[in-house]
């Protein structure tokens, strides 16, 4: 052991603990113990498993200390506390996070290299939790970091999917899915709760009954019981001792599991009870619109919910304050409409359990809650079957109709002579079968409501909850969504993280908006060339990892045009694709134009009943076969399908950009977040003016952002105006040629009938105006390609984005959410 210098201070230098230190000596210590004694190994027959776990439970070691004192500091403090509830998380790979807020980095690669061991090697071997579909869960998951960063006293509550969103293989150019197996080889990360479980009732039927002090209570006979077990994954706050709480809940049979079925001899039978049991956390649905009518979803939403609120009545009881201020201990945020059943399950408990009057619940109820919207397609809204609701949820439904009865009232005292408005406001639709509409309920039952970018909260308040915003216009609140730039520009991208620590110090990492000190930078030649050398090296990184993954040769010299995010036809890879078949008809045509070489990446993945969606996977990859093998291209232009994007892909993803793709139809994207990470690193993004970007171009400047196409009006005013593509078809030279191109099979080895349901969609109807937008997005391609040509305009560029994408942070979404919604405060834990 290395002498230990002696502080100023009176404690006297001792050895490390070998579970808190954060020397390098004392972690290979440390690390050498966990894997002997948690993994039964020693260092010769250990596999990468096995090295992983050990250094994993290191690393979690030092985390349960500050876990504890966080703990105890809330205990002793009594403060607001936000309770996140969302049932998506994606925090993606958490060692190298954790490594990262502990400070310890450095130290750990040392350990490791004294043992000739790589820390990268090993940081590669993590199993991402991919607990949610894009980006609603990954928002859940950087708001967790910069709450924790943010010293502000919260507990993310979610669903501990055994199955999270699926692995996505590539065969014959289609996309396959495989189950996500994240927890075959255990997670170090987690500590099971068995202590902390609560039972969930469903089904039955209600009893009203007058007790014998005349009051009315109602008795919930239910038909099933299950039992939800937290399983918490500690979150660092970055550079703090902080360290907050995911408590995500695992759905297990009650323990008294069917006893009566049991004694009667059908033991079978009851185990067979236990294992349904168990369905509720099973799986993702891996759909990132709605899913609409599904019973286990429901179930799902129910089951957390219900876990979730009963476990904050039970830290609530220990504070020792009245119920009816439930609301002054807890900020509780619906991520979306699918924890919204909350609001009745928290009145059902007020009332039904702990006796509370209707008005002293509502009181409590509506000040607890505050709802985020992230969509704005009608499609996409939830809304439950009035019938399913009912079996489900029977004394629920009856809280909703009383809360709706209430509310109406209200309503028609307001609009006399306004029954139509009465109907749009109801929570109830009344097309049969009737539907529970699950947004009109959380706009009720909160006190907030807020849309993820400015122009999202405009529709939002002037479209889908336009009557709301009638009566409320002060419930409406815009909160532009953030990245956590200790993920997506630290972890992802070292060599840029060091090059800007270096300029400015390493306060922007907390203050993101010293970012703007690189202004004073960017036609520096010698910043400039050392700002090229760091993304050649991030390019040269991916363009390794594709060709070993995937054989796929890459020249990191090309402009690496990037679109990474779901499939989706809102988010239009397939207007994409027309430039890049635009590109190749050019090239074809021209074997000897002067374009500079462009590699086209798209990653994502297709909900796996959106054909379409699939259909678009295809079709880029059959572009990728011919364009790729065609001794014309040159190496001017690759197409490229990184399989699999999930957050550890993306974090290799988003460095390596040059150009970003934002391109959806404007008024459809209600935010975007890949959007901000891509600029953080340095991309310039080729968008529409929709959702964020809006904001970003305002932000980096209108010269350093490649705009094109309609905005979110001239959008409505072209359907309205009988819009008719195939007109544009007809007009457009260049565009005629790209889709016949794809029309007549010449990325289907002849088959003229692959694409043609795409084709046969864009030609017809074209809902999301890729034909309106085609000719405005080629020709500013075209104007990308010129910048591209001038690397001193180009670098210049991309360093004013980086300079100015300070706003975009999540702590500074999470300080507005703190101050505008929660009215929670900091509450420092000392170390
Ligand atoms: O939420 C996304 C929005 O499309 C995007 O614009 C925004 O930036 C982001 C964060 O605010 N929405 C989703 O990711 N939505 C889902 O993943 C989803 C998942 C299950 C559902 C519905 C939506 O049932």
């Amino acid at each position: 052991m290395p002498a230990r210098k002696q502080s100023s201070g009176t404690v006297p230098p001792g050895p490390e603990h070998t579970r808190t230190g954060l020397s390098a000596e004392t972690l290979r210590q440390a690390f050498l113990d966990n894997l002997f004694y948690i993994q039964g190994r020693f260092p010769e027959i250990a596999t990468d498993d096995d090295r992983y776990q050990a250094l994993s439970y290191t690393v979690r070691d030092r985390l349960l200390h500050r876990w504890v004192r966080t703990i105890q500091a809330y205990k002793e403090r009594d403060p607001r506390t936000v309770c996140y509830l969302s049932a998506e998380y994606l925090p993606g790979p958490h060692l190298a996070n954790n490594l990262l807020s502990l400070g310890i980095v450095d130290a750990t690669r040392e350990a490791l290299r004294g043992l000739g061991l790589d820390l990268d090697a090993i940081l590669d071997h993590e199993e991402e939790p991919g607990l949610g579909n894009g980006g609603l869960g990954r928002l859940a998951a950087c708001f967790m970091d910069s709450l924790a960063t943010l010293e502000i006293p919260a507990i993310g509550y979610g669903i501990r999917y055994e199955y999270g969103i699926f692995d996505q293989k590539i065969q014959d150019g289609w996309q396959v899915e495989t189950s996500d197996t994240w927890l075959h080889y255990g997670n170090p990360w987690e500590v099971r709760r068995p202590g902390i479980c609560y039972d969930v009732r469903i089904g039955g039927r209600t009893e009203h009954v007058t007790d014998e002090h005349g009051r009315l209570r109602v008795h919930w006979r239910h038909a099933d019981l299950f039992r939800g077990v937290a399983y918490d994954t500690p979150v660092a706050g970055y550079g703090v001792e902080t360290v907050n709480l995911l408590r995500l809940w695992r759905a297990e049979a009650a323990e008294d599991f069917d006893f009566t079925v049991f004694n009667q001899g059908d033991y079978v039978g009851a185990v067979m009870r236990k294992v349904r049991s168990e369905t509720i956390s099973k799986v993702l649905y891996p759909n990132d619109e709605a899913d609409s009518g599904k019973r286990l979803r429901l179930l799902q939403q129910y089951f957390f919910v219900s876990c979730s609120l009963q476990d904050m009545l039970r830290i609530f009881a220990t504070t020792g304050r009245p119920l009816a201020e439930f609301h002054a201990k807890f900020a509780a945020q619906l991520n979306d409409t699918h924890p919204t059943i909350a609001v009745a399950e928290l009145m059902r408990l007020l009332v039904d359990e702990h006796g509370l009057d209707w008005d002293e619940a509502w009181q409590a109820t509506r000040h607890t809650f505050a709802y985020t919207n992230h969509t704005l397609l009608p499609e996409a809204l939830e809304k439950w079957p009035l019938p399913l609701f009912a079996d489900v949820l029977p004394r629920h439904l009856e809280i909703v109709y009383e809360i709706n009865r209430r509310f109406l009232d209200d309503m028609r005292l307001r609009y006399p002579d306004d029954p139509a408005r009465i109907a749009r406001l109801s929570i109830i639709d009344e097309t049969p079968p009737k539907y529970v509409r699950m947004a009109h309920l959380a706009s009720v039952g909160g006190h907030a409501i807020n849309g993820v970018a400015a122009l999202h909260t405009r529709l939002l308040g002037t479209t889908v909850l336009k009557d709301f915003h009638d009566i409320w216009p002060d419930k409406f609140q815009n909160k532009t969504n953030g990245v956590t730039p200790r993920r997506f520009l630290m972890l992802a991208n070292p060599g840029l993280a060091d090059l800007l620590t270096e300029a400015l110090g390493d306060g922007w990492t907390r203050d993101l908006e010293r970012l703007r000190g690189l202004e004073g930078l960017a036609d520096d030649p010698a910043f400039q060339d050392r700002w090229r050398q760091a993304k050649l090296i991030r390019k040269a990184a991916l363009a390794e990892r594709l060709r070993a993954g995937q054989g796929n040769a890459i020249d990191p010299a090309s402009l690496f045009d990037i679109q990474a995010k779901r499939i989706h036809e809102y988010k239009r890879q397939h207007l994409n694709l027309l430039h890049v078949v635009t590109l190749y008809n050019r090239l074809k045509h021209a074997p000897d134009a002067d374009v500079p070489a462009r590699t086209v990446l798209f990653g994502g993945k297709a909900a796996p009943g959106y054909a379409m969606a699939k259909l678009i996977i295809k079709l880029i990859n059959a572009v990728a076969e011919v364009v790729n093998r065609d001794p014309d291209m040159r190496d001017r232009l690759k197409v490229v399908f990184v399989p699999d994007y999930n957050v550890k892909v993306a974090q290799s993803v988003y460095p390596a950009a040059d150009l970003s793709e934002q391109i959806s139809t404007a008024g459809m994207e209600a935010s975007g977040t890949g959007n901000m990470k891509f600029s953080l690193n340095g991309a310039l993004t080729i968008g529409t003016l929709d959702g964020a970007n809006v904001e970003i171009r305002e932000a980096v400047g209108p010269d350093n952002f490649f705009l094109f196409g309609l905005d979110a009006d001239e959008a409505v005013r072209t359907r309205a105006a009988g819009y008719r593509p195939y007109a544009l078809y007809e007009r457009d030279p260049e565009l005629r040629a790209a889709v016949d191109l794809i029309a007549g099979g010449h990325f289907a080895h002849g088959d003229a009938g692959l694409f043609r349901p795409l084709v046969d969609h864009l030609l017809g109807r074209d809902d999301y105006l890729l034909l309106a937008d085609y000719r405005a997005y080629v020709d500013c391609q075209d104007r990308v390609a010129d910048a591209w040509r001038d690397p001193a305009r180009w670098t210049r560029m991309a360093i004013l984005n980086v300079a100015r994408m300070g706003r975009f942070s999540s702590d500074r979404a999470i300080a507005e959410y703190c101050r505008d919604i929660w009215n929670v405060a900091p509450a420092r834990v000392d170390g």
